[in-house]
């Protein structure tokens, strides 16, 4: 809001002016969606300018103008009336958002033995999760879980790594008995020879091999500190029956992992966050599961403390980029984003610098979600224990490379520390109402959404592998990706992550916000295994499932067209459909 919008929305009272008009002359949208609640409260039948029709009651009018001659600005007034985020539930330790019993809300999984919360937000809104109990007490002392659909049976599965120094030391897994139950199968992963003294740290779920079986990447770390890292590790799936440790890293102390197919040859590749001034690696993979190290050469130099690093595509250009997280000792290298530069630039990463995001010492692990739904892929950044813990802080990414830190203004007060809890954070929309929720600082923050944001729209997508017409996809289609086009945006683009960060998973549906875009879209999906599939004319606002074609089906669906299936019209649930 500033002295031009206001004087538009007094001068509109007496004189309609065109939308297109006003759009141009409107330059602060958020201002904008302040100034329409206010109208809108006033008098519901008005309509303010910019969205339907110009009116304007002719007190608030008379008010503006006392406030500009006051001030100069309407500004001070209007920002007082922002929604925050508010804390909907306390005492979740939650790391992972999925959808454990396929009811379309998703669940929240912890670390350790802080278990599983169902969501049952649609019959109880007011307390929208349910602890389940000790139901996973294999997971004492394991620092991170992660789910993904191991055996392909539609239903996703638990997995996590105790770790050494604690003994009894080695991976866990439960598997998910069609969302009614769950089994202790650490039994399925085969005996090694690591030592039991190993100690690691993060894990993912991810196809590394590309069989259609989700494998695991997981990062050697240090016990006592500051020994000699462990070696990083994978585990790979023999076709969903058992795991075998199949190749050993170097010991660069990690402590985050994710995956990025940033080359978007079909094959998953690996990013690890190394501790204590090691070097970062981006394990290229060779497309049946060979690894190597190709930081230094693809542009991802860089000794430092990195902690929990994230990928995402935050210029639109519709290639994955990478925030590499870094703890800062005074001295030592600053986080960063390193832009992907597509075909064009070899898939080589350019250094963008902290962008605004740098400042504090215990920086901890970055999770991405367009909480806005303005388009631009927004970052969190969490802390670690000591260090005065200062909070952990939201900034928006307002396009070009820059970001601003808005923490204190979305009310995301999360300087309270529970547990340790305070560097764990992942995103999910557990109300279904197409604004990205936050699990952080022991609890569940429920994102203002349209209170603040009225005309953002939002597209949901749930992928779902099986057999393409290439091969087998993993079931939670893992390791795929959805891009955009949305006209004056560019392409915005997500992937199916099995984990990302240090040790945190945001939720496997895919969250699209689209700005001001109302009209469909086309989807253009990258599985996992590569295979491209083309859906035309989606509607926005709503919440689509989406199957790899299976073989010989027609690549090319027209949605709504030839496999829309009427939407129910149960509330938010309508949004849901399948193609
Ligand atoms: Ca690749
Ligand atoms: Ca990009
Ligand atoms: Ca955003
Ligand atoms: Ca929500």
């Amino acid at each position: 809001m500033n002295f031009v919008t206001c004087g538009i929305a007094i001068v509109s009272r007496w004189m309609p002016v065109p939308v297109s008009l006003s759009r141009l002359m409107t330059k602060d949208r958020y201002a904008e969606n302040l100034l329409r609640h206010l109208m809108a409260r006033r008098d519901n039948k008005s309509k303010y300018l910019g969205f339907k029709g110009c009116s304007l009651d002719f007190s608030f009018a008379l008010r503006c103008a006392v406030a500009l001659a006051v001030s100069g600005l309407c500004w001070p007034d209007l920002q007082a009336q922002a929604a925050n985020f508010q804390k909907v539930q306390s005492g979740i330790v939650g790391s992972a958002w999925g959808d454990v019993n396929n009811d379309g809300w998703s669940d929240l999984v912890g670390p350790s033995t802080s278990g599983l919360w169902l969501n049952v937000a649609d019959t109880n809104p007011g307390t929208p999760f349910v602890n389940q109990g000790e139901i996973f007490p294999s997971f004492s002392h394991v620092f991170n879980v992660v789910l993904g659909d191991y055996n392909n049976d539609g239903f996703l599965d638990a997995m996590g790594y105790r770790s050494g120094e604690l003994g009894d030391s080695g991976p866990r897994l439960y598997t998910n008995n069609e969302g009614t139950s769950w089994t202790d199968h650490r039994d399925k992963f085969l005996p090694t020879t690591t030592s039991p003294a190993w100690v690691h740290r993060d894990i993912i779920w991810v196809d590394i091999n590309g069989d259609g079986y989700l494998d695991n990447f997981i990062t050697g770390w240090c016990e006592p500190w500051p020994v000699p890292g462990d070696n990083d590790m994978i585990y790979t799936s023999n076709a969903g029956e058992t795991f075998s440790n199949t190749w050993s890293g170097p010991r660069y102390k990690g402590k985050g992992v994710t995956h990025v197919d940033f080359d978007r040859d079909g094959d998953q590749d690996i990013f690890v966050s190394n501790y204590w001034t090691a070097r970062n690696n981006m394990w290229l993979n060779d497309g049946s599961g060979g690894l190597t190290d190709v930081a230094n050469e693809y542009g991802l130099p860089g000794k430092a403390h990195t902690q929990g690093s994230a990928v995402g595509d935050f210029n639109n250009d519709g290639e994955l980029d990478i925030y590499v997280s870094n703890f800062a000792h005074p001295g030592n290298q600053p986080p960063r984003f390193r832009e992907n530069l597509g075909a064009a630039g070899d898939y080589h990463f350019k250094n963008r610098g902290p962008r605004g995001t740098q400042g504090v010492e215990p920086q901890d692990t970055a999770v991405l979600a367009d909480y806005n739904n303005d388009g631009r892929l927004d970052v969190f950044i969490t802390v670690s224990p000591g260090y005065g813990s200062p909070a952990a802080r939201l900034f928006r990414n307002d396009g070009d490379w820059n970001f601003t830190n808005v923490t204190s203004s979305v009310g995301l007060n999360t300087k309270t520390s529970s547990g340790g809890a305070e560097s764990k954070a992942a995103w999910g929309d557990y109300n279904n109402d197409g604004f990205m929720d936050l699990v952080a600082d022991g609890g569940v923050w429920k994102n203002p959404g349209t209170a603040n944001w009225p005309d953002h729209h939002y597209l949901k997508i749930k992928l779902v592998g099986g057999q393409g017409a290439n091969s087998l996809v993993n079931g939670s289609a893992i390791g795929s990706q959805v891009r955009i086009d949305v006209p004056g945006l560019g392409t915005v683009t997500r992937q199916v992550e099995g984990g990302t960060g240090q040790s945190v998973q945001n939720d496997l549906t895919l969250h699209f916000g689209l700005g001001t875009h109302d009209s469909p879209v086309d989807l253009e999906i990258f599985w996992a295994d590569g295979t491209e599939q083309t859906v035309l004319g989606v509607g926005v606002d709503q919440f689509l499932t989406i199957a790899i074609p299976e073989p010989g089906a027609v690549m090319l669906v027209l949605c709504g067209l030839l496999f829309g299936i009427p939407s129910r019209r149960l509330g938010r649930r309508d949004t849901r459909r399948s193609v």
